[in-house]
Parts: structure tokens; sequence; C-alpha cells
């Protein structure tokens, strides 16, 4: 009898444990609101909208006629422009980017302005189809360069 209360409270905690590591993740995006500008007639942006969605952020979608003018206020160098332009945090994070990157973001906090994947490869987030290499998720970073390489996409 014992032992079967045990087990009990075992599995209960168990449970617990559970419900809270569950309720922890969904409080970290629930807590996080995104605005995402895009482009007026960007279809894959809505893709990325409920992915976004999906993984628990609260999405605010502003679809705008000038996305180019709205980097540039962010600072973002043109070759690291994209369909779509998410505010995260206090961090721009442009184009299909994967939520592993967007979570080590926001946990690491680096000093720049973002993070970006330009020119919409496929098989990412709001992206369906094949891909064969490897994408770079670039830093967008305050002094303009485009070559540093915050994580790979295999
Ligand atoms: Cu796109």
């Amino acid at each position: 009898m014992r032992n079967t209360m045990f087990k009990v409270r075992r599995s209960t905690a168990l449970l617990a444990a559970l419900l809270m590591a569950l309720l922890s993740t969904q409080a970290f995006a629930a807590q996080t609101m995104v605005t995402l500008y895009k482009n007026l007639q960007c279809t894959c942006c809505e893709g990325y909208v409920k992915f976004l969605e999906k993984q628990g952020f609260t999405v605010e979608v502003k679809p705008v006629r000038d996305l180019h003018a709205i980097d540039q206020k962010a600072g973002v160098p043109e070759a690291l422009e994209g369909c779509h332009t998410s505010f995260i945090d206090g961090y721009v994070v442009i184009g299909h980017v994967p939520i592993d990157a967007i979570r080590k973001l926001l946990a690491e906090r680096p000093k720049m302005i973002g993070i970006s994947i330009p020119g919409m490869p496929a098989n990412l987030p709001g992206m369906p189809g094949p891909r064969s290499n490897p994408v770079a998720i670039h830093e967008i970073v305050a002094d303009g360069s485009t070559s540093k390489v915050f994580m790979t996409v295999p």
C-alpha cells in the first residue's frame, strides 16, 4: 500500500514537472510580442506568421508598401533585406529564420541589430520545397558588414 502511494506521488511529481516545463516554454513565447512588416503581396510571409504563432508568439502583421524604408530605418544593409522584417524583443529578424536561431538570439542577447536570411531559400519555416545547400543566418551589425554568420541551417 505504501509502495503504491509512493508510486502515485512520484508520477504526480513527474507530471507536475512536465507541466511546469511546458508552461515555461509557452510563457517565454506568449510574453513576446512580434511586429512583422511584410510586402503587400507577400504570401510566404503569411506562412511565416503562422509558424511564429504556432511557436506561441503573438504576432501583429503590418503590410507595407515600402519595406525597404523600414529596413533602412532599422539599420539593415541592403544585402540583408528580405520579404518580411520582424521585430522581436528588441531585435530585427529578417526572412524565414528557424526558431532555434530566434531562441539563441533572445537567450544570448548579443550586441547587434538582429539576424537575417535574405533571398528566401527553400525548406525553411513558411518556405516549403527541397534544398540541397546549407543556409547561413547572417548577423545584422551596426557597422553594416554582412559577412558575419550567426548560425548555419543544415
Ligand atoms: Cu518569404
